[in-house]
C-alpha cells in the first residue's frame, strides 16, 4: 500500500462540476489501490457542519472544520477529496496552512457563472435570481478564483472523462514523485 497521501482541494462555483470529477478521480485512484475519502456539502454540511450557514463567517468555520478533519483522514495515508466552493482566497489559505502546502493540492473547476446558471442542475440558481437565496456565491457573495492552482479544469472545454483523466495523470505523477 502505497501511504503517500494528498488532499485534492477542488473549488468552483455550485454546479461547475467539482463532485461530478471527483467520483471519476476517486474511482480510478481505487482501481490503483489508494484508499481515498471524498468530502462535499452531502457528507459534511448535513452532519459535523450542519449548524453552519452561507455568511462569511460560517463559510470560514465550514472550511476550517473541512480543513482539520482532511488533516486527519491524510496522515493515516487517504487521499482526501474535497469538493467546496470555497469561495475566497482567505478561506483556501486558511485551509492550506491548517493542512500543509506539502499535503495540499489547490484543484480549480473553472466553468463560468454564466455557464452554470445555464446548467442550473438543482435549480440554485433560479431561486438566487429570484430572491429566494441570499448570499449567493457569484451573484451576492463573491467568488475569488485561485492565483496559482496545481491544477486548473475548464469544463467548458473538456469533457467529463478528460477532465478526470488530466486530474488523475497529474495526481498519480504527484504522489509518485
Ligand atoms: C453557494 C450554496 C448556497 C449559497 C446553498 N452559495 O451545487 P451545490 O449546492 O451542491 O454546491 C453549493 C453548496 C456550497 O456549499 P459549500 O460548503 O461548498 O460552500 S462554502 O465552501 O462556500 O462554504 C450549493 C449549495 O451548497 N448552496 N446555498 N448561498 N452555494
Amino acid at each position: 500500500l502505497n501511504q503517500k497521501a494528498r488532499v485534492i482541494w477542488m473549488t468552483g462555483l455550485s454546479g461547475s462540476g467539482k463532485t461530478t470529477i471527483a467520483i471519476g478521480l476517486e474511482k480510478e485512484l481505487q482501481k490503483r489501490g489508494f484508499l481515498t475519502q471524498i468530502l462535499d456539502g452531502d457528507n459534511i454540511r448535513t452532519g459535523i457542519n450542519k449548524n453552519l450557514g452561507f455568511s462569511e463567517e460560517d463559510r470560514t468555520e465550514n472550511i476550517r472544520r473541512i480543513a482539520e478533519v482532511s488533516k486527519l483522514f491524510v496522515n493515516c495515508g487517504i487521499i482526501t477529496i474535497n469538493c467546496f466552493v470555497s469561495p475566497t482566497l482567505e478561506i483556501r489559505k486558511q485551509a492550506k496552512e491548517i493542512i500543509g502546502e506539502d499535503d495540499f493540492r489547490e484543484i480549480y473547476i473553472n466553468a463560468s457563472y454564466q455557464e452554470c446558471e445555464k446548467r442550473d442542475v438543482k435549480g440554485l440558481y433560479k431561486k438566487a435570481r429570484n430572491g429566494e437565496i441570499k448570499n449567493f456565491t457569484g451573484l451576492d457573495a463573491p467568488f475569488e478564483a485561485p492565483e496559482n492552482a496545481f491544477l486548473e479544469i475548464k469544463t467548458t472545454d473538456l469533457s467529463i472523462e478528460e477532465s478526470v483523466r488530466y486530474l488523475v495523470d497529474a495526481i498519480i505523477s504527484d504522489i509518485s514523485q
